[in-house]
């Protein structure tokens, strides 16, 4: 009989690529209930691997403590901000993330929110909905004509948009921690200064520590009130009551947000504002692309435990391990 390998799954993953899991694995479950927690407490010596689904659940020390033999925790989703990344460095635990697969699919999300937040396509399907268009067309809107977009970090994902919105005819600028070598656009070391030049701030940074709050009240003064804000990165990069206080006072014109400080919770004060787009955590979220993110979850996994190393590992975990010396 050949060994079987256990592993946690934390969270749901698209229906055909939990089969693959379960095909190749043993797997508990344990946000499924009771019954699963108890049956993973008992193995939970015997745990090698990690599956992170859709759940946004901390993984830290305190989580590793449960799995000494823990060996990999693949995650579904390219920001895994959730994860202590350098801790499970230093437990020689490999943490792999889905990067690629997504990009094309957060991009045209972004895109749409855009278009969506500047010529406010919700409230005017709602308009239509609400018989008001019998009574008179709908108010004229801002345009995206002649606009310049300031990208808050140019990444894999920052760049897909920077490369639609130079179809659209946006002009572009960045502001990211250093220069990146190549990049055809306005590269400002300040976020404040890139704010005040442009029209429109497309926020698609790494969440965690070091961007949490990144666009705050100064930052949002400096777009102007007739300056959009989208954000498509993470919920913890915009200071979220800076952001109500600056729409409610006009020091902005409007929002277009994919991402919550405390998802699935969105501030009432916010729902409340008729003119911001509010999405609930859509940017990759298609049946082909989350599809594909399942299955680099579960390649990741396969390909571990058959001795060729993780496909895309994180930074803070490398493979193969850099040699010392
Ligand atoms: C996640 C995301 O996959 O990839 C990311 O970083 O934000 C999402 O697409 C989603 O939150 C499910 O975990």
């Amino acid at each position: 009989m050949t060994e079987t390998i256990d592993i946690v799954l934390t969270g749901p993953l698209p229906n055909q690529t939990a089969d693959g899991l379960d095909k190749a694995f043993t797997v508990f479950r344990p946000f499924t209930g009771a019954e699963q927690k108890a049956k993973l407490e008992k193995v939970a010596d015997k745990i090698r691997g990690v599956a992170a689904g859709e759940s946004h659940e901390r993984l830290d020390d305190a989580f590793f403590d449960r799995y000494p033999h823990l060996e990999i925790l693949a995650s579904c989703g390219v920001g895994y901000d959730h994860i202590d990344a350098n801790a499970a460095a230093k437990r020689g635990i490999v943490v792999t993330n889905t990067p690629d697969v997504l990009t094309d699919e957060v991009a045209d999300t972004a895109l749409g929110l855009l278009l969506a937040t500047v010529r406010q396509l919700p409230q005017a399907d709602a308009y239509l909905r609400a018989g008001q268009w019998l009574r008179k067309p709908f108010p004229f809107t801002d345009t995206l004509r002649g606009k310049t977009m300031g990208i808050v970090g140019l990444g894999r994902i920052g760049n897909a948009i920077a490369k639609r919105a130079e179809a659209f005819g946006l002009g572009l600028a960045y502001h990211s921690r250093s220069p990146k070598p190549g990049a055809p656009y306005p590269y400002y070391p300040s976020l404040v200064a890139m704010a005040e030049a442009v029209d429109i701030l497309m926020v698609i940074t790494p969440g965690g520590a070091a961007t949490k709050h990144l666009i705050n009240a100064k930052v949002l003064e400096a777009l102007g009130p007739k300056g959009v804000l989208i954000n498509i990165a993470r919920g913890s990069v915009v200071d979220e009551k800076a952001l109500i206080a600056a729409l409610k006072a006009g020091k902005i014109a409007s929002a277009g947000l994919d991402v919550f400080e405390h998802e699935p919770n969105v501030p009432k004060e916010l729902i409340d504002i008729p003119h911001v787009v509010l999405l609930p955590h859509v940017g990759s979220a298609s049946v082909h692309t989350r599809n594909a993110m399942g299955n680099l979850v579960v390649e990741n996994l396969k390909r571990w435990f058959s001795g060729k190393g993780p496909i895309t590992p994180v930074v803070e975990t490398p493979w193969p391990k850099p040699t010392k010396g």
